[in-house]
């Protein structure tokens, strides 16, 4: 059986704008109040895609949710018309209204957790859904990513779609962005890899060990090919609030930062005790530190098999700029590894809110028939994608502050794109706003 990765981008929403919500995310506090441009945003997230699959990959993408989420202010005691509620909360509570107005579904890296039919007992795909428990912006988007997923992936001949996991902040679980998997080949029993946080010094731990734990069992993952590890403090100190800032696994390759675990030599033993076939490609911090790391994002590339069989990696422009990451990379091409090219792209608004490439994509591994089952709106060709730059161009600004999310307009507007939107997609009247 042929399976094939798609990678389901987080197409960017309208409200794309600098908050600063994310406490231990760098980008997102250094950048909070400045001016963001959604279009451009938008734009730049399409134009990623388009260049995925002009290499020859797989690609669908996740639908923006309603923002402002009404339906959170109302359950929050903010009464009244639309326009009412977005007044008081304006007035009364910013802060809570900023939260309710992110773009932050664009990072679909954090939608869930996927398991593909090769590695799960019952021979499904599974999902589940992120909580998102750590950040009160983010844990407002697991109910519609449950909707979201189970729409697109409607067929319970192949696909099982859990809950977001109970328990909040005890059971806090980020997705995918904390999660690798490793296999000969993308149809073949694959490995993965957990990673979890403990707190640090100054920034929390989003990911639970619990927590993956309990998705490894819902998606029914053979015990002997699962595996936790601990991320290092020093890391997520350092601004790595999602594992996928300091590494990424793909096909039989690890990539990562030396200093990613908490304990290396362990974590690589019981790795390659579970995937002998695995190849550790590490940058040492004598030529990457984790300040270039984090800054640049050179581990939040996608690491892609090209149908030849050769490795690319699809990095942020960032990368490029960074000498020392530069000369990293280029060494790591000219090395005996698999990773034999470099394609940069310019998310430039998404990664000054924390978000590379890698935090845009959810990886979806699918058979023919998986696929075929899978609702085909959401997955790309060049005519969608182009029906998707005219949707942007008509509905997006160019130019959104801090004080912009206090104007009931920007709240219509946003509602205008996104009912534009499911009209497109023949979604019916599917977010909480329209219902
Ligand atoms: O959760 N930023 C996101 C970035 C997520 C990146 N994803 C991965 N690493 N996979 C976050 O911190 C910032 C929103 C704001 O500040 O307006 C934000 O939510």
């Amino acid at each position: 059986m042929t399976h094939t990765e798609f990678n389901f981008d987080g197409l960017i929403g309208p409200t794309h704008n600098y908050a600063g919500l994310s406490f231990g995310n760098l980008a997102s506090a250094t950048n909070k109040g400045a001016a963001s441009n959604p279009r451009a945003a938008a734009l730049q997230g399409l134009a990623k895609m388009r260049a995925a699959m002009e290499l020859g990959l797989g690609q669908g993408f996740l639908p923006p949710q309603d923002r402002p989420h009404l339906k959170t202010l109302r359950a929050l005691g903010f009464s009244g018309a639309d326009k009412q509620i977005i007044e008081k909360a304006a007035k009364t509570a910013p802060q809570l209204l900023a939260n309710c107005y992110a773009a932050s579904t664009m990072w679909t890296a954090n939608a869930g957790t996927v398991a593909p039919s090769p590695d799960t007992a019952d021979g499904k795909v599974h999902f589940t859904p992120a909580n998102l428990a750590a950040n009160f912006h983010r844990s407002i988007e697991a109910d519609t990513t449950a909707r979201v997923l189970k729409h697109i992936f409607d067929s319970d001949q192949h696909f099982t779609h859990h809950p977001p996991l109970p328990g909040a902040m005890h059971f806090g679980d980020e997705g995918a962005a904390n999660h690798g998997r490793l296999a000969e080949g993308h149809g073949k029993l694959g490995v993965h890899l957990f990673v979890y946080g403990e707190d640090g010094d100054k920034f929390p731990a989003r990911q639970k060990k619990c927590a993956s734990q309990a998705v490894a069992r819902n998606h029914l993952l053979n015990p002997d090919k699962t595996v936790f590890i601990q991320q290092s403090k020093a890391a997520l100190d350092a601004g790595a609030f999602h594992n996928d800032v300091v590494g990424v696994a793909n096909g039989t390759v690890l990539f990562l930062h030396e200093q990613s675990f908490a304990d290396p030599k362990a974590a690589y033993e019981a790795i390659r005790a579970a995937a002998s076939f695995v190849e550790i490609v590490e940058a040492p911090t004598s030529k990457v530190t984790l300040e270039d790391a984090v800054k640049s994002y050179l581990f939040n590339s996608q690491l892609v098999t090209l149908p030849g069989g050769e490795m690319a990696l699809i990095l942020p422009k960032e990368s490029e700029d960074n000498p020392r990451v530069q000369a990293f990379l280029e060494d790591t091409v000219a090395q005996n590894n698999p990773i034999n090219r470099l394609v940069f792209k310019n998310v430039r608004e998404s990664m000054r809110n924390g978000g590379g490439p890698a935090c845009l994509r959810l990886r979806v591994v699918l058979s023919n028939e998986e696929a075929i089952a899978a609702n085909q709106n959401f997955l790309l060709n060049d005519e969608k994608i182009s029906k998707l730059e005219s949707w942007v161009n008509a509905h997006y600004r160019d130019r959104v502050i801090p004080d912009d999310l206090r104007d009931p307009s920007f709240m219509d507007e946003s509602f205008a794109a996104m009912q534009a939107l499911t009209d497109l997609l023949g979604m019916g009247a599917f977010y909480d706003f329209q219902r």
